[in-house]
């Protein structure tokens, strides 16, 4: 019994010190999709446009508070805050500091958001993400 509670408390310290270790962003932090705009319709390549107000951008691995680097969601959504981002075909990582990027998209509707990610590219505390947008390929 002792032996369960004593590995239940560890667990949840382990679980508290992970949310702790998030990098805090800063209170007028936000970023936003410059362009496409929401509802647009949009021709192949489509340029996406970055902007991050309240912070700034810096390269992947670079330690400097109130920073982080941008990632593009594509038709998909972060199913957890206090883990890495994903690294896949939609989950694009900027992780040299970039703040713009050409896409190949398949005709039809796409969403697209935009997420800050610390040096480890896990999201900051709180999470600076803009809304997510629907665009039309054509
Ligand atoms: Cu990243």
């Amino acid at each position: 019994m002792y032996k369960k509670i004593i590995l239940i408390s560890f667990l949840m310290v382990c679980l508290m010190s992970t949310a702790i270790a998030r990098t805090p962003s800063t209170d007028n932090a936000s970023v936003y999709i410059i362009s496409p705009s929401h509802g647009e319709m949009v021709v192949n390549p489509v340029t996406v446009r970055f902007g991050l107000k309240g912070m700034g951008v810096a390269p992947a691995g670079t330690d400097k508070a109130k920073t982080g680097h941008h990632h593009l969601l594509i038709d998909t959504k972060l199913k957890s805050m206090d883990d890495a981002i994903p690294k896949d075909k939609k989950h694009m990582h900027f992780g040299g500091g970039q703040t713009e990027t050409t896409l190949k998209l398949s005709p039809g509707r796409h969403t697209l958001q935009l997420m800050l990610g610390d040096m480890k590219h896990v999201p900051h505390n709180s999470p600076v993400m803009s809304q997510q947008i629907t665009i039309f390929v054509e």
